[in-house]
């Protein structure tokens, strides 16, 4: 890792089933709602409707100005020029994201563990995702619960790296999650269940940490 990003403390992902609505739809909303850092997660879509899907939110990102990051895909995130790439353990590695992507791109990084976060700072990404921290019924093949105290030693062991918490992340805890070293708290069914109150859940989670005052253990 070379780079810092600077994370806004919310960072939420988008849902087509939780919310109801399409990918685009939901940027927008977020964006009205104050986010400035998306991710658009799509599980079901063949690859050219996610294409299509994902020409639409691109374009949506642009017009209200905020960044919008793939999940999974390097050759769409290519393809419609979105700002970067969220990848998992098993999708292409980071360096031949990068490779296609180039040095401009932002690249997202999913650990479980304290070992794979550290193996991850090697890599070239500019941030590193950590979770799931608590239990979530949004993603069903998830990794062990990892919980803030292990959220905690990767801030201790990678200080300086761009560091996301995600999984079960609501207002009850979101603060929590920023104090154990998270810079961001990414979150999908807590900010885009459902369509309807995007904007009131987006800003309960901002909320949530303005009124903690919280600041994190770095
Ligand atoms: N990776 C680890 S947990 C998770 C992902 C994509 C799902 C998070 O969803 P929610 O609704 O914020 O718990
Ligand atoms: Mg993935």
């Amino acid at each position: 890792m070379k780079r810092s990003l600077k994370l806004p403390r919310v960072y939420p992902v988008t849902d087509r089933k939780l919310s109801g609505l399409s990918h685009a739809e939901q940027v927008r909303r977020l964006a009205d709602a104050g986010a400035a850092f998306i991710q658009l997660r799509e599980k079901s879509l063949s690859a050219r409707e996610f294409y299509l899907e994902a020409c639409e939110a691109v374009a949506a990102a642009r017009e209200v100005g905020v960044t919008l990051l793939i999940n999974d895909r390097v050759d769409i995130a290519m393809m419609t020029e979105a700002d970067g790439v969220h990848l998992g353990q098993t999708d292409l590695p980071p360096a031949a994201a990068r490779r296609l992507l180039g040095d401009d791109a932002i690249i997202g990084f999913s650990t479980h563990s304290l070992a794979e976060a550290i193996a991850a700072a090697e890599e070239p990404v500019d941030y590193i995702a950590f979770g799931p921290i608590f239990p979530t019924a949004t993603k069903t093949d998830t990794e062990p619960v990892v919980g803030l105290s292990q959220l905690t030693e990767i801030r201790k062991a990678l200080p300086n790296i761009p560091l996301v918490a995600i999984g079960g992340i609501n207002v009850s805890n979101i603060a929590d999650v920023i104090r154990a070293g998270a810079d961001s708290a990414a979150v999908i069914s807590s900010a885009v269940a459902v369509g309807e109150n995007i904007v009131r859940n987006f800003s309960s989670l901002t909320a949530a940490i303005d009124a903690s005052g919280t600041s994190h253990v770095k």
